[in-house]
């Protein structure tokens, strides 16, 4: 389906989606639940922000991707030098960042595939940045573009994943946490440039990427 809002064509979902997915109340107990991040395991934050930092600033330093360290990337930037903190901030902060994110390889397809499971729920759970003008309407608009305005009803912005219940959730953030000391789900580490020099607990599994064997890790987790 396809609208106007002024001269902007837009498409239109239709509700009935909404209800004819699978996860109905009466079955909800015996589907799998997987929570798969957005940042830097569907979307590149890093190569989207390297790339853009280095336009926008061709003549201040830079840490390539192989020379990442530690989650948050202004505080590796302001270790460089104190008022790179600022600028790569400026980065994200920026309209259309979010949005101009390419797909990491074969993440799209993996959670499409994932979504075709009968026993299985699939949903998008990203944290939004708190400079909020662009970012959740950016993070929604990239779900639509690359995954189909359905995936819109799977999409949950939180700043506390920890709240949020499920079996598993594919994050690439080394240490999650939040107001609730153990969540429901088994956090399956998803290596990214700054997370892949960590040793992770014995008890705990990475997925190494996208072509690595998610499939088997959902499996481990059915009832
Ligand atoms: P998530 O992938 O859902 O854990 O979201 C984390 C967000 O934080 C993502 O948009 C990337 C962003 N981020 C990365 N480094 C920094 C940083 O140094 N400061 C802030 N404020 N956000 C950062
Ligand atoms: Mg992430």
């Amino acid at each position: 389906q396809v609208g106007t809002i002024g001269s902007i064509s837009v498409r239109l979902c239709s509700n009935q989606s909404a209800h004819s997915r699978k996860g109905t109340v009466s079955t909800a107990d015996r589907m799998l639940r997987v929570l798969v991040d957005m940042d830097g395991v569907l979307a590149d934050f890093e190569g989207g922000f390297l790339k853009k930092y280095r336009a926008r600033y061709p003549d201040e330093p830079f840490i390539a991707l192989d020379d990442r360290r530690g989650f948050w990337v202004s505080l590796q930037y302001g270790q460089l030098r104190s008022d790179l903190c600022e600028k790569a901030i400026s980065i994200w902060e920026s309209k259309g960042f979010f949005i101009d994110l390419d797909p990491l390889p074969g993440g799209v397809e993996a959670v499409k595939e994932m979504a075709r499971m009968d026993d299985t729920d699939v949903f998008i759970c990203t944290s939004p940045i708190k400079h909020y003008k662009h970012c959740p309407y950016e993070k929604y608009a990239w779900v639509e573009k690359h995954l189909g305005c359905d995936f819109l009803e799977q999409v949950i912005l939180t700043r506390d994943k920890t709240l949020i219940a499920g079996d598993l959730l594919i994050d690439d953030k080394p240490d999650i946490q939040g107001v609730e000391s153990t969540p429901a789900w088994e956090h399956i580490l998803f290596t990214a440039c700054h997370n892949k020099h960590l040793s992770i607990g014995a008890s705990q599994r990475r997925l190494l990427s996208w072509s690595d064997d998610w499939r088997g890790i959902l499996d481990s987790k059915r009832k």
